[in-house]
C-alpha cells in the first residue's frame, strides 16, 4: 500500500473568491437580461454592455444526469438599478423540479425572490452569513440591493439542470423595486 498522503485541495473559497485550475466563469451583460426588467425605455437607454453578475462554478462531474453529485458556485451582482428596479439574475426553475439547492450570503445586501408553481412569491433578506433553503419546485432569482457588491454562494444537484425558459415567457409574479429607498416586492 502506498503512504497516504495528505493534500492541498485543488479548490479555494476564500471570503467571497473561489479559486482553483477547474473554476469556470459566466459573466451576464444587461443585453442578456432582455425583457426581463419593467422599465423598457430606461433599459434601452442603459449600455448593453453593462456587466450585471458574475458566476464562479465548480462542476465536479461534467454529466447533467450525474445522481449523487453536487456543484458549488459563487455569484457576484454589482450595484445597481433599471429604472426603478434593482440589478438581479436571470432566475430559473430547476428542470428536474424536484432539485433543492442552498444559497447563503458572504457579502452585501439583497433580496432572494422564491416563486413557486402557483405563482405565490416571497423574499429573504441576504447579507452576510444569511443561510436560505430553496425547495424543489420554486423558483429563485436574487436582486443585490445595496451599493456595493453582493456576493452569496450556491450548492445544487449537478442533475437539476436550468429551466429559464419559463421566466423568460411568464415572469415572476412581482418585481424587487426601490419605492422611496426602500426594497417592496410589486
Ligand atoms: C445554479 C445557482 C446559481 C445561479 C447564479 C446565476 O443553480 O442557482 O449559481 O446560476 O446565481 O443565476 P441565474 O438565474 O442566472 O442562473
Ligand atoms: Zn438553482
Amino acid at each position: 500500500m502506498e503512504t497516504p498522503k495528505i493534500i492541498v485541495p485543488p479548490l479555494l473559497f476564500v471570503r467571497d473568491l473561489l479559486l482553483g485550475k477547474e473554476v469556470a466563469k459566466s459573466s451576464r451583460k444587461l443585453s442578456d437580461l432582455k425583457n426581463l426588467f419593467l422599465d423598457q425605455k430606461s433599459y434601452e437607454a442603459m449600455d448593453p454592455e453593462t456587466l450585471l453578475y458574475e458566476v464562479y462554478s465548480y462542476i465536479p462531474v461534467q454529466d447533467d444526469a450525474a445522481n449523487g453529485a453536487l456543484n458549488f458556485g459563487i455569484t457576484h451582482i454589482y450595484p445597481g438599478k433599471v429604472g426603478q428596479e434593482y440589478f438581479m439574475t436571470k432566475g430559473h426553475f430547476h428542470a428536474q423540479d424536484d432539485r433543492t439547492e442552498y444559497y447563503w450570503g458572504i457579502e452585501g445586501e439583497g433580496v432572494l425572490i422564491l416563486m413557486d408553481r402557483k405563482r405565490n412569491i416571497r423574499g429573504e433578506k441576504m447579507f452576510p452569513g444569511s443561510l436560505h433553503y430553496i425547495p424543489g419546485g420554486v423558483a429563485h432569482r436574487v436582486a443585490n440591493t445595496g451599493n456595493k457588491v453582493l456576493s452569496f454562494a450556491a450548492c445544487w444537484p449537478s442533475d437539476a439542470g436550468h429551466d429559464y425558459e419559463e421566466i423568460a415567457r411568464t415572469g415572476f409574479s412581482a418585481r424587487l423595486m426601490d419605492v422611496d429607498g426602500i426594497p417592496q416586492l410589486i
